[in-house]
């Protein structure tokens, strides 16, 4: 009968569907994924996190900074991790790579991970659960990270510099970028919370302290208080010396920094430029006002956007064996 036929070529096409997804790369990450293959996965990365984090804690903000690059560059596939090899320059190796470290901590957690559960555990999920970890370890929140990542094979140094937004960029560069990877309005001023914690070099910012237009100026968007404190320790051409970008609060994961952009004192131009649109502004506003009353909350939503920008999942990458090389 024709409907019978019908219905088992239905079948039949749902059935090749179930089969395609499974294999595909079109699988969504989730709490849990190595249940059964590595039961114990977020004790283990916990615990050789805080060894280090304890022992340095000034190396959580970076951590967390690496995974936003990870994300922004060919996605969350631990593409930042590859080290460049004779025949090719990787991201590692980029202009705005130069300041992250903590490398050693993800070989670290890596090498904890593979004496339990050998070759199972991706290089890409192992960062997403360090960032996660270093933000807790500085007393911010907690969110349970999807996993199922896996990795890349590809790392292009040219592809940092594209994917990752400047910080002269303005707020139409920066929503642009973050719409380009899927992410919302939103998300751009929950994720830019992140610089509640960590360092800057003078570098990033020293042209609003002397030279912004070329005429010997500084940017009007930048508190003159601050400019002069600024002054006292980046010195002109000064491109080394380390600033606190929340200072005196930089190794507390809090709501200071809506505090100091409200205040004008964001550090780069791409913190003060959240106060030029109406949806930024109004969140800036509302959480520097009410001692962070969601931004915790929301931050752990807005890293589990970031954590799924362009993953691999189901057959496509692979799991590494060491996090700074291909297998
Ligand atoms: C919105 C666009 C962003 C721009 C333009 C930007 C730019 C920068 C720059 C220039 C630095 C200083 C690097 C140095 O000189 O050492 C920095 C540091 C940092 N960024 Fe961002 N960033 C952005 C978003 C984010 C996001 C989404 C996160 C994480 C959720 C993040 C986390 C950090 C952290 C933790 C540091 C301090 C790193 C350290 O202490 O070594 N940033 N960022
Ligand atoms: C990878 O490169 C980093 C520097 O970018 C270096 O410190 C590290 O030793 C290299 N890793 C290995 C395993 O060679
Ligand atoms: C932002 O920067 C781009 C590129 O420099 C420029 O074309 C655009 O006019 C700027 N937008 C605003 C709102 O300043
Ligand atoms: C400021 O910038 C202008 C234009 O780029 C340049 O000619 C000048 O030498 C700079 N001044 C200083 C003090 O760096
Ligand atoms: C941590 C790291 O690999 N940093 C590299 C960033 O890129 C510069 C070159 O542009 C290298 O010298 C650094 O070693």
């Amino acid at each position: 009968m024709a409907t019978q036929k019908l219905i088992s070529v239905l079948l039949l096409q749902l059935l090749l569907v179930i089969l395609a997804s499974d294999f595909s790369n079109g699988q969504k990450l989730n709490v849990g994924f190595y249940h059964k293959t590595c039961p114990n996965i977020e004790a283990i990365v916990a615990k050789t996190t805080q060894q280090y984090i304890s022992r340095a804690p000034t190396l959580a903000a970076p951590l967390l900074r690496m995974h936003f690059h990870d994300c922004f560059v060919r996605g969350c596939d631990g593409s930042v991790l590859l080290n460049s090899t004779a025949s090719n320059s990787a991201e590692k190796d980029a202009f705005p790579n130069q300041s992250l470290r903590g490398f050693h901590v993800i070989d670290a957690v890596k090498s904890a991970v593979e004496k339990k559960c050998p070759g199972v555990v991706s290089c890409a999920d192992i960062l997403a659960l360090v960032a996660r970890d270093a933000v807790r370890m500085l007393h911010g929140s907690f969110w349970e990270v999807p996993t199922g990542r896996r990795d890349g094979r590809v790392s292009v140094n040219s592809e940092a510099l594209r994917g990752l937004p400047a910080p002269f960029a303005n707020i139409t560069q920066l929503k642009a970028t973050f719409a380009s990877k899927g992410l919302s309005v939103k998300d751009l001023v929950v994720l830019s919370g992140g610089h509640t914690i960590g360092t800057s070099h003078c570098g990033p910012f020293s042209n609003r302290l002397y030279n912004f237009t070329g005429k010997g100026d500084t940017d009007p968007k930048l508190d003159k208080n601050y400019i002069a404190q600024l002054k006292t320790k980046c010195k002109p051409g000064d491109i080394k010396t380390l600033v606190e970008m929340d200072p005196g609060s930089f190794k507390l994961f809090d709501e200071d920094y809506y505090t100091l952009v409200n205040k004008r004192r964001g550090l780069f131009q791409s913190d003060s430029a959240l106060l030029d649109d109406p949806e930024t502004r109004a969140y800036v506003i509302q959480q520097a006002t009410s001692h962070g009353a969601t931004f915790l909350k929301d931050f752990g939503a807005s890293m589990v956007n970031m954590g799924n920008i362009g993953v691999l999942t189901g057959n496509s990458g692979e799991i590494r064996k060491q996090c700074a090389f291909v297998n």
